[in-house]
């Protein structure tokens, strides 16, 4: 009689005493490494909506390009706007490492399959929105994205390196702009005070749910794919914020704001993360519009890719009939 025991655990992925090991050790795994299905599918997840958040957020400030008061500001904004296309591209470059397709993830976005962050669901009513993006939106894209260039995926940290200088220069910008309208007229200083006051909340929520609520925070970060938490980056954003908010002379809208002499950072009060919900689900002052507009841009850039594609068959063919004579 053949009696039968209990399972046996299967093997261990030969692979996955390799990847462990690569994460202790605080090494990269690059592309042809093994590395679990979550890990892959979690990365494609974030490094996507990332591509697709620089993508949409040329828009806001993209609308400014033609209205912009002076030559010189005009070439800035029109620089910054290109840098972003740029993230998009490196971004989507990294995803494609993992086995992801741009145009399959283009095509998640713009059906609203795949998410893009919240922020950019915002209008930008005045010019003083460009520098109030630029200060606070790239400010809390460098405290969330200088961790992420010691993400444990090789491509992913890397494209961070060279986006983070890059949003260096646009943090600059928008407070050099800002400091140019504090020093103009009372109008000016109003209008920058109302754009701090619209930008302040949405900004802290980009950072996500608090820790509590995050689904994705506790893997991500045992992968260090995340280095920390949400709120973890949210209290430091506000930390580096309110200096430079008391030498610009504007206040920021919460009257919880406080220095914490104990803790050594500031307390602040709660976002309202009802708002984020509704926003990410779609239901933003600017959701409609943004996909709307991303979906014309993809059908009008349809002869271009075609294009491409054409010449890149052709180019091939040539370097074959090369090869075989
Ligand atoms: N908006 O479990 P968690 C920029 C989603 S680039 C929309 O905490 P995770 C440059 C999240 O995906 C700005 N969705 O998720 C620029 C997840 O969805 P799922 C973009 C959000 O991934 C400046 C669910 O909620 N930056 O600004 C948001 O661990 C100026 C549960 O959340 C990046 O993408 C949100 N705010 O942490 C461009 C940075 N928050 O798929 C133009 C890289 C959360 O599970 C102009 N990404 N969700 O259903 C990250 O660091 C992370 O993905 C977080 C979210 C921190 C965004």
């Amino acid at each position: 009689m053949t009696t039968t025991g209990p399972a046996e655990a299967p093997p261990p992925e030969p692979g996955q005493k390799h990847f462990d090991a690569t994460i202790a050790r605080d090494q990269r795994i690059e592309p042809r490494d093994w590395m679990p299905d979550g890990y892959r599918a979690t990365l494609i997840r974030q490094i996507a909506q990332h591509a697709h958040s620089e993508i949409i957020g040329m828009q806001p400030e993209g609308e400014w390009i033609t209205r912009a008061p002076s030559l010189r500001r005009k070439a800035v904004l029109l620089a910054k706007v290109q840098d972003e296309a740029g993230h998009g591209l490196y971004l989507y470059s990294a995803a494609e490492t993992l086995g992801a397709d741009r145009a399959d993830l283009t095509e998640r976005l713009i059906e609203g399959r795949q998410k893009y962050s919240s922020i950019f669901n915002y209008p930008t009513p005045t010019f003083a929105d460009v520098g109030v993006i630029g200060w606070f939106v790239d400010g809390a894209a460098i405290c969330n994205q200088v961790p992420l260039c010691r993400s444990s995926y090789g491509p992913y940290a890397r494209a961070m390196v060279r986006v983070c200088k890059e949003e260096s220069f646009h943090q600059r910008q928008g407070y050099e702009l800002l400091m140019t309208m504090m020093r103009g007229t009372e109008a000016q200083r109003r209008m920058v005070q109302d754009a701090v006051d619209r930008w302040w909340w949405p900004s802290l929520m980009m950072f996500g749910p608090p820790d509590d609520a995050s689904p994705n925070s506790a893997r991500s970060m045992s992968w260090k794919i995340k280095r920390h938490s949400n709120d973890e980056l949210r209290r430091r954003f506000v930390d580096m914020t309110v200096p430079q908010a008391a030498a610009l002379g504007v206040t920021l809208p919460d009257p919880e704001l406080r220095w914490n002499e104990e803790r050594g950072h500031h307390d602040f009060g709660t976002p309202d993360w009802d708002e984020l919900a509704r926003v990410i689900k779609g239901d933003g002052p600017c959701n409609t519009e943004r996909i709307r507009r991303r979906r014309a841009a993809h059908e009008e850039g349809a002869w271009v890719r075609e294009a491409a594609t054409a010449h890149a068959a052709k180019q091939a063919a040539r370097d074959q009939e090369g090869a075989a004579a």
